[in-house]
């Protein structure tokens, strides 16, 4: 059963963090409405946000009597709640799998993602060149496994599933990043080029 009033998503459109969750919304065709929450304004340290996300970060989603923020969570929330489109495998162990790369795709790859993206945001001429170019090296690496569990796959867990939500912000940041597309990271690529086809996904491009 759909929600009786669209869910409230507390968004900022550029985050990673609230467009995975924009793209299970949108995969479950859930009727929500966006509520701006400006970080350059710092709109999430205000009072009121911090109601909802005592982090103080977004996304947030209000369904009903529900409040939840963490996207991951919110995901599997969304997944649990309104499983008419499911968005993980059937199978309870194929299920744990699809986790276990979802848990690969977010936490393994961090170090190495984040050394890069905060190289990034500073000038150019600032920039740690030697600690860039390690990063992408160390990625490539990381995602040497994703490569392999990919294999002739449409998709990371078979079907579109949340992993592939999880993953998809990222990975189409890593692009700009200088670390994609690679040579040795071919089913990545057709991976990224097929996500992008998705009408969910356009929405956060
Ligand atoms: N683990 C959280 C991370 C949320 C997060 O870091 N959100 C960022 C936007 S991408 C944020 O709100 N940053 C503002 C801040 O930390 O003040 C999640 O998955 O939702």
């Amino acid at each position: 059963m759909p929600p009786e009033r669209p869910i409230k998503l507390y968004d900022f459109a550029s985050s990673p963090n609230c467009q995975r969750v924009v793209v299970v919304l949108e995969e479950k065709k859930l009727p929500y409405e966006k509520v701006p929450i400006d970080l350059k304004k710092m709109e999430q340290k205000k009072p009121d946000f911090l109601k909802l996300n005592p982090y103080g970060k977004v996304p947030v989603i209000i369904d009903g009597a529900t409040v939840l923020y963490e996207s991951l969570v919110i995901n599997e929330y969304l997944e649990e709640k309104y499983p008419e489109t499911p968005l993980l495998p059937k199978d309870a162990g194929k299920r744990a799998k699809a986790r276990i790369l979802l848990d690969y795709g977010m936490n393994h790859l961090d170090g190495p993602y984040q050394k890069i993206r905060k190289e990034m945001m500073k000038d150019e001429k600032e920039r740690d060149q030697q600690l860039i170019e390690g990063a992408r090296k160390e990625l490539k690496h990381l995602l040497g496994r994703l490569e392999r569990e990919l294999g002739d796959q449409a998709y990371l867990a078979g079907d579109f599933s949340l992993v592939d939500a999880a993953l998809i912000p990222r990975f189409v940041r890593l692009a700009g990043m200088g670390v994609l597309p690679d040579p040795s990271l071919p089913n990545i690529g057709k991976w990224i080029e097929r996500m992008k086809q998705r009408p969910s996904v356009q929405k956060i491009l």
